[in-house]
């Protein structure tokens, strides 16, 4: 007999999953809405090492949301027994698919397709890059009890809240001095649902690590500092090895710390870093209020849709108060 049930959305598994998969729903997007053929002018405005940045950036990004796509959504789905959250888990990992999709089409739009084979031959040989997915993966490959499935959505949102922001600092920064706007609106919708499912992922493994005991939480409580530390020390090396041509390493480090904190609160951990002032641009790119009136109730610029608000309270959203 198999464990699987069929799933009865009349009788909600909790209280607040039927209302990310509304969300979710709500925010799907596809990557030929944005009209990329504006960046074209802009490119060519820009110095080869710029551009060299912004392809290996996108590479990096690319490989994130294919782990996530590929193993991340669905191996924890697997392993997550409402079928309910399934469904969630499930949606979040097609829009990991679009995401990464996305980033073809920019390349596409940009520049040559060998060029762009060459970037995804830099991505899949970055020693950085193959070090994280190696981390990652090997929480999402090995879930076998509570406290595995729990440091493997730690890993999930370490991904999703922190590491993808070494990335996405480079175009935030660009469209804030309006140039690439149009890769910066894809970079946009992205980061939305980036929040949503270090959101969901993070109130989930919150409940798993609820259910365990003090001496497994504390076991857990030194695995995640291991792993951050882990990560952290990677992606530093990554930062550094990316944007030093352009000087901006320093500047990224600081937002990939701030990253890891939010990541950190998704848990509903304590932050780890010190706070450290965050280029104003860049940070009110990820502020997301500030381009569409309000966070939940438009797809993306100008298109607009009937709301269900979630009532979402994690600090994921509240760049604002980080602001002042
Ligand atoms: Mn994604
Ligand atoms: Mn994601």
């Amino acid at each position: 007999m198999t464990n699987l049930k069929a799933v009865n959305w009349n009788r909600p598994d909790d209280e607040y999953t039927e209302d990310f998969l509304n969300q979710n729903f709500m925010q799907i997007w596809r990557e030929h809405e944005i009209p990329l053929d504006d960046d074209k002018m802009s490119w060519i405005t820009l110095s080869p090492t710029e551009q060299d940045v912004y392809k290996k950036v996108l590479g990096g990004l690319t490989f994130l949301d294919t782990e996530q796509g590929a193993e991340g959504m669905p191996l924890i789905m697997q392993r997550v027994e409402s079928p309910q959250r399934k469904a969630v888990l499930g949606i979040m990992g097609a829009m990991e698919h679009i995401h990464a999709k996305s980033y073809s089409s920019i390349f596409a739009t940009l520049v040559s397709a060998e060029e762009s084979d060459k970037v995804f031959e830099w991505a899949d040989s970055n020693p950085f890059i193959q070090r994280k997915g190696t981390i990652i993966s090997g929480y999402y490959r090995n879930i076998q009890s509570p406290e595995s499935l729990y440091m493997a959505m730690v890993a999930s949102v370490f991904l999703e809240s922190a590491l993808f922001y070494s990335g996405f600092y480079y175009p935030l920064l660009l469209a804030g001095h309006g140039k690439m706007t149009a890769s910066g609106e894809i970079i946009d919708l992205i980061m939305r649902d980036e929040a949503v499912h270090g959101q969901y992922i993070g109130t989930l493994a919150r409940e798993v690590y609820g259910e365990l005991s003090h001496e497994s939480q504390a076991a857990l409580d030194r695995e995640v500092e291991t792993l951050l530390r882990r990560l952290y020390d990677n992606e530093a090396g990554y930062t550094v090895d990316l944007y030093a041509p352009i000087g901006l390493e320093e500047d990224v480090l600081r937002f990939l710390r701030y990253n890891f904190n939010r990541a950190l609160m998704n848990l509903g951990r304590p932050t780890h870093f010190p706070d450290e002032e965050i280029n104003p641009v860049v940070l009110n790119g990820i502020d997301t209020s500030t381009k569409i009136h309000d966070f939940f109730s438009k797809k993306g610029n100008g298109y607009q849709k009937a709301v269900n608000i979630v009532p979402l309270t994690d600090a994921d959203f509240c760049v604002e108060e980080a602001i002042n």
